[in-house]
């Protein structure tokens, strides 16, 4: 399943519309130097599983996709956009809670972890490299960090947050992860793999030498012999995006990954008004409907379909019951789809709606009892004056 990634490896489709590969991700971040980068999700891999899904999916009743194919180069610039948006209040709530509480989370973070700190940051769907940014001069804090261990489904947002770690702090061992954390978190790096120190390319180690140049926020490793412990940080509310029994796997599943003494730091959106919600996931601007329908520009051209984009509407609405958002897209007239690549056609009825994304909105409760439920301690709660966003770090018991 894992593989190296060999450079230069190019493709067949044309070079303005394709999504950069792993091996072009790999190229980039080798030419910066000191970075590394492992694929868990292969280009092949990748297609196989989008066309299983689409399959899947689309052949459903009522039709679905995951939310995961949103994030192609187009999808994550959208995406990017929508964080910048008046009615999307979450990433900007959230970087607020993040730079109030950091000092905070480094101290909290000092005191629970084995070794004084964090001595690994994994970081689940990097996002945007500022919040990687923060969270990283909150953690280079603690004097511990070593290794920055970014783990996305985006090849392009791996090399953005790579590029950023490793210019923000030179010394960082960056080892970059493209994956599908709902297929490939039992091979994130294990808490004792963490190396104490990362090596420069000259082979010298960072804080070894206390007259030798230093990288801002970098210090050297204290005379204790107990690893630093693993920070895993799944920022966003992007956990939002499962339902609940696949929360609790990946829950449970970092549990296991990251052993006693690890720590979660999870971004949660809140329950609150709904017009607010709505409004979140259907912008005045049309940016967030522009995200949606790149799914089906996604498709024609990944699966060779002929989706018509004018033949599909977006729609948000806010589930009471599930205490969630869902986006779907809405057919506004009977048609019919080809998916070349997949040798199907797919009727929709007019107004027939398929679901494309769910986000769920949490309590302190709920957060709390899904936490201890997969066998974390809720140490620390924080959120905004107006309650709209929490991030919560948990203690791996
Ligand atoms: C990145 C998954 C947290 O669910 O709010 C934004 C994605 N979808 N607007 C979210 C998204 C529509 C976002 N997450």
């Amino acid at each position: 399943m894992t593989s190296r990634t060999p450079t230069g490896t190019g493709t067949t489709r044309p070079p303005a519309t394709r999504t950069p590969t792993p091996a072009d991700v790999a190229a980039l971040l080798n030419a910066r130097g000191g970075i590394t980068i492992e694929r868990h999700l292969t280009e092949a891999q990748r297609a196989s599983t989008l066309a299983a899904d689409a399959r899947e999916g689309l052949t459903a009743d009522p039709k679905e996709l995951p939310p995961t194919w949103f994030y192609d180069t187009t999808g994550s610039m959208l995406f990017g956009k929508i964080t910048e948006l008046p009615e999307y209040y979450q990433t900007r709530t959230e970087r607020a809670i993040l730079s109030a509480h950091a000092a905070e989370l480094s101290a909290a973070l000092t005191a629970a972890l084995p070794g004084g700190g964090a001595g690994t940051l994994v970081e689940l769907g990097s996002g945007t490299s500022e919040k990687t940014r923060m969270l990283l001069a909150a953690l280079a804090g603690t004097g511990r960090l070593r290794r920055f261990v970014p783990f996305d489904v985006d090849a392009d947002a791996l090399s953005r947050a790579g590029a950023a770690a490793k210019a923000a702090h030179p010394g960082l061992a960056v080892h970059a992860v493209v994956g599908d954390f709902r297929q490939h978190l039992g091979l994130l790096p294990t808490p004792g793999a963490a190396p104490r120190a990362a090596a420069r390319p000259d082979g010298t180690v960072p804080g070894a030498h206390p007259s030798g140049p230093k990288a801002a926020g970098e210090s050297a490793p204290s005379e204790t012999d107990a690893p630093a412990g693993t920070l895993v940080a799944f920022l966003g509310g992007t956990i939002g995006n499962l339902r609940p029994p696949e929360r609790h796997l990946l829950l449970t599943g970092l549990r296991e990954r990251i052993g006693r003494g690890g720590a979660l730091l999870l971004g949660t959106d809140l329950v609150k008004d709904p017009g607010r919600l709505v409004a979140a996931y259907d912008d005045s601007a049309g940016v967030t409907a522009a995200f949606n329908r790149n799914l089906l520009t996604m498709l024609n051209r990944e699966l060779g379909a002929d989706f018509d984009l004018r033949g599909f509407a977006h729609v948000a609405l806010w589930e009471p019951e599930n205490r969630w958002i869902e986006m779907r897209l809405r057919s506004v007239r009977a048609q019919t789809v080809r998916l070349t690549a997949l040798d199907l056609t797919v009727a929709f009825a007019d107004g027939e709606e398929m679901r494309t994304e769910i986000s769920a909105k949490f309590d302190h409760a709920t957060v709390e009892r899904e936490l201890t439920t997969a066998g974390w301690h809720l140490t620390h709660w924080w959120t905004d004056p107006d309650g709209d966003f929490a991030l919560s770090l948990a203690i791996a018991e």
